[in-house]
This record gives structure tokens, C-alpha cells and sequence, in this order.
């Protein structure tokens, strides 16, 4: 098969199920490679500067890495698309505010909290699992080498994710109470998706596609889990299996459930959150902060990590379920709740209270006002910090201009998402002056061969007719044309 949108991922990979759920809901022709591809190994590898999966190629050869920055990168486009209008998928945010808060903290939660039980019912069941997990990585990672290196391939592989498994907090005291756990939220989750196909509603959202990679590409597939999963939680079984069809698949709520569920329904999911993964997040926080504290030199736009690859800035100790845990310390997972606060920020007052009083009778209020003094930023292929908030150095004149550029960077990724939420869609000219702007912004020139068919040529012609003009100054265009669009 054929096609010009590529997927470098794993069947058992966490984030590129999540990937792969949101490519085939929103109808996205793909080809899925695995990471043994030469392509993989001799071009994405040095250019994103680490191996890692997923990642996108975009018919123009843009690669995307991380999962949650793939799916914006086609909410993005969503609107943009075309200036004729052309079957999609539902987006991943849902129209009403409050909504898109909470799909937002499922997105951090499901993707960061529930690496505890994927961790843990992977690697801690050899007997059910080995053979499954051989057979599952060395097809994707080394298909044609001889069964020796096959056998040490998978060695190293399998020993590393044991050794990410103990760094996330799973050991033989915390074991029992992650099992515990899991079961608690597992029936939770099921007895969520007694009312609603998917967790808010008919559409999945990005709630959902974080839920996903540890339930299905961990849970809902490994021999141990997948069979426990059926048992004890079927309907979440089976909304895994929903998220991996094009379409709705919920033929079984006979058309009665809610388009949108109420946000109170979530308060037994929130409350599992409240005790389950708030006092890690508040961990990684205040560790983040003293950790900053102590690096005043550390330049915006730079990580303070010594390679790209290493994701985790240290190790804390936090209180869970009674114990000491110690866990890495990920700021990735900063960014994530950064995108909740963000989406919560941007509530009128009236859902603002509404959003506040749910969180508060369900534990998590703190998660609201819980800050990092720098932002955390993707930029390029992986998380940088922003200036600090509590120092002057982020004016000082020593800085390079490219580094205070992060915060157009950020004003960028506002427009972007501000974008999509115009109350009256424009005409095609300005959709196709946007879209050519968003690339001219976020990759620059555009590639000298464009696309064949009728509506990708007419966007090519849009954004070649930017040539020349550099990316900052796209992304500012960008920006005051999305503010002259706003009401
Ligand atoms: N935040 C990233 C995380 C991606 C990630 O952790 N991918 C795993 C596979 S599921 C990986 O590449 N691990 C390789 C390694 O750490 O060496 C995303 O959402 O894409």
C-alpha cells in the first residue's frame, strides 16, 4: 500500500496506539512502519536525535514526534484542511470548554498515571507474557536477523522496560496496591461506559486517546492482562476495540447515548485521579521547582538534560497509598498539565466555578493552581524550559534572540488552537492563507514537488507563495491574522 501519511510505530507501543486510534477516527489514510524500517533507522533516528516511536511523517517529509503533538498537528490542519469540504473524523476537543478541560487531564492521566499497572502487568508475568512479548518485539524491531541476534535484541529491549518499570514505582511493596488500584479503576471505567460509548460522549477525545495506549496496547493485548481485562472490566475491553474502528462501533447503546456526558458524571474517575496520581504530579512539581531553583543559569529554550534521550530530570520520593515511592521525575508530564491548566484558564467565569466545585468535591482542586515556575515547551523534537518566572534573567539582553523566541513559539501554538474555536469559520481564501502561513510557520519552505490531487496542489500553491519568508515571521503572521479573526 501506498500512501503519503507514514506512522513509525509498534503494535505494542503505548503512544502509538494512541496515534493510530486518532489516525483511523479521523479517517487519515496511513501506512504504519515499524521502527526496523532503513528509512527509521538511517534518516528519523538522527533527525529527531534519539530512538523513539511514534513518529509522523507528513506527506511533505515534516516529521512530528510524541503523541499528543501528532494529533495537533492534524487538529491543526482540521479546519484547514481543504477549501472544499471533505469527510473527517470527530476532533479529539470537544466543542463545549469544560469538556475540553477534562479531555485534557485524561489525556496527562491516562497517558503518564496509568504507567504503573501497564509497567507491571507487561513485565511482571512471564509466564503468561514472554513468548507473546518475543514474538510481539522482535517482529517489529528485528524481522530479518538470525534468532541469536533476535534473542539479544529482545534482551536489551526487555531489560530496559524492566528497568523503566521499577523507575515509575513499581516494586514488591507497591505491587499488591497497584493491583488493587488498577481493579478499583478498572470497574470504575466499566461502570463509566455503562452510559456512553466512549468517556464524554459519542466522540472520542483526547481523554480517550490517552486512556488507550496503556489499555489496549499494554492491557487490553498482553496474554496476562487481556484475559483479566475481559473479565473483570468487559466493557472497557470492548471500548478498546471501538477505538481502533474508523467509525462510532457502539452499536450496543441502541443510539440513546448522550451526545455529550454531564462533567459530574466523570466524579468517580476524578476521585480515583485525586488519590491515585495527584500526589505524584504534585511531586514532580515541587521537585521541577527545586531543581530550577538551583539552575538559575539554565537558558530558555535549552532542557538541561545532557542528551536528547534522557527524558527524566531526577528521582523523588511522594506519598502513595501510604507508602514512600520513589519515581523519575518527567517533564513531559509538565507540559501535559500545563495543557489542562491552559484549557482551564480559558474558561468563562460560570464553567470556571462549575469545573472548580467538581474538582474540589472529588480531591483534585489542588491540581488547578499547582505551578512550575518555567513553562515546559516542545520545541522541535523534544521539551525545553521557557524563562523563568521568578527571575529577570529571561530579559536580560545576553540571551540569544532565538531562545527568547519560545515565547512565539508559544503565542503560535495559542493561535493555533485558537483557530479551531472561531465562531464563524472563514472563507476559503483565509483558511487557505492559514494553512499556508502554519507551514511556512512551523516548517518553512515549502518542498519544490506538492501533491497531485486538485485540493492538495491548490494548498501547495498557498504555501509556496510564501517562499522566502522566514519562520518567525510566518508564525507572527500567523498570529495576528488568527487575532483578526477572533470577535
Ligand atoms: N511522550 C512521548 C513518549 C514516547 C515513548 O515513550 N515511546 C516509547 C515506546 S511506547 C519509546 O520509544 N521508548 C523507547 C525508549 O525509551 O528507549 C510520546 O507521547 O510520543
Amino acid at each position: 500500500m501506498t500512501t503519503d501519511t507514514i506512522l513509525y510505530g509498534m503494535p505494542g507501543s503505548l503512544y502509538t496506539a494512541k496515534v493510530r486510534s486518532y489516525l483511523r477516527k479521523q479517517r487519515i489514510p496511513f501506512e504504519e512502519r515499524s521502527p526496523a524500517h532503513p528509512h527509521f533507522r538511517e534518516h528519523v533516528v538522527s533527525t529527531i536525535g534519539r530512538w523513539i516511536i511514534p513518529v509522523l511523517q507528513t506527506p511533505d517529509g515534516t516529521l512530528v514526534q510524541d503523541g499528543s503533538m501528532i494529533i495537533d498537528h492534524f487538529e491543526s490542519l482540521r479546519d484547514h484542511r481543504s477549501s472544499e469540504p471533505r469527510e473527517q473524523g470527530p476532533s479529539a476537543l470537544p466543542p463545549d470548554p469544560l469538556l475540553r478541560v477534562l479531555a485534557h487531564l485524561f489525556e496527562l492521566f491516562g497517558g503518564e498515571g496509568l504507567l504503573r499497572p501497564a509497567m507491571h502487568y507487561r513485565w511482571n508475568f512471564d509466564a503468561d507474557n514472554l513468548e507473546f512479548l518475543r514474538r510481539d518485539f522482535t517482529s517489529s524491531l528485528a524481522p530479518e536477523a538470525s534468532a541469536t541476534e533476535q534473542a539479544e535484541v529482545f534482551a536489551f529491549a526487555s531489560s530496559r522496560m524492566r528497568s523503566a518499570t521499577k523507575a515509575f514505582g513499581v516494586n514488591a511493596e507497591t505491587i499488591p496496591l497497584i493491583e488493587q488500584a488498577t481493579r478499583e479503576f478498572l470497574s470504575r471505567f466499566n461502570q463509566h461506559l455503562a452510559a456512553t460509548p466512549y468517556l464524554l460522549g459519542t466522540t472520542p477525545s483526547h481523554g480517550d486517546y490517552g486512556l488507550l495506549g496503556p489499555l489496549y496496547a499494554h492491557l487490553g493485548r498482553d496474554p496476562y492482562p487481556s484475559a483479566m481485562l475481559k473479565q473483570i472490566a468487559p466493557r472497557v475491553w470492548r471500548w478498546t476495540e471501538r477505538m481502533n474502528a474508523p467509525d462510532e462501533d457502539a452499536a450496543e447503546y441502541l443510539g440513546k447515548a448522550p451526545q455529550w456526558v454531564e462533567p459530574e458524571a466523570l466524579a468517580p474517575l476524578l476521585a480515583f485521579i485525586a488519590e491515585d496520581y495527584l500526589p505524584e504530579i504534585q511531586a514532580h512539581v515541587a521537585f521541577t521547582n527545586a531543581w530550577l531553583a538551583d539552575r538559575p543559569e539554565l537558558l530558555a529554550g535549552t532542557s538541561g538534560v545532557k542528551k536528547p534521550g534522557i527524558r527524566s530530570i531526577g528521582v523523588t520520593p511522594m506519598q502513595w497509598r501510604g507508602l514512600s515511592v520513589d519515581v523519575m521525575v518527567m517533564p513531559y508530564r509538565l507540559l501535559l498539565l500545563q495543557r489542562f491548566q491552559d484549557a482551564a484558564s480559558a474558561l468563562e467565569p460560570e464553567q470556571s466555578a462549575r469545573l472548580r466545585a467538581l474538582l474540589q468535591s472529588t480531591g483534585l482542586e489542588a491540581l488547578l493552581d499547582l505551578r512550575c515556575r518555567r513553562r515546559v515547551i516542545h520545541q522541535g523534537y523534544s521539551e525545553v524550559w521557557g524563562p523563568d518566572s521568578e527571575s529577570v534573567s529571561f530579559v536580560s539582553p545576553t540571551i540569544p534572540k532565538e531562545i527568547i523566541m519560545s515565547d512565539l513559539d508559544h503565542n503560535f501554538q495559542t493561535a493555533v488552537a485558537n483557530s479551531k474555536t472561531l465562531s464563524n469559520r472563514p472563507d476559503n481564501a483565509t483558511m487557505l492563507k492559514l494553512y499556508a502561513l502554519y507551514k511556512q510557520g512551523s516548517v518553512g519552505d515549502a518542498p519544490e514537488e506538492g501533491p497531485d490531487d486538485m485540493v492538495g496542489m491548490f494548498k501547495h500553491k498557498a504555501w509556496a507563495e510564501n517562499h522566502g519568508m522566514s519562520q518567525d515571521d510566518a508564525k507572527k503572521a500567523y498570529v495576528a491574522l488568527v487575532e483578526s479573526l477572533q470577535d
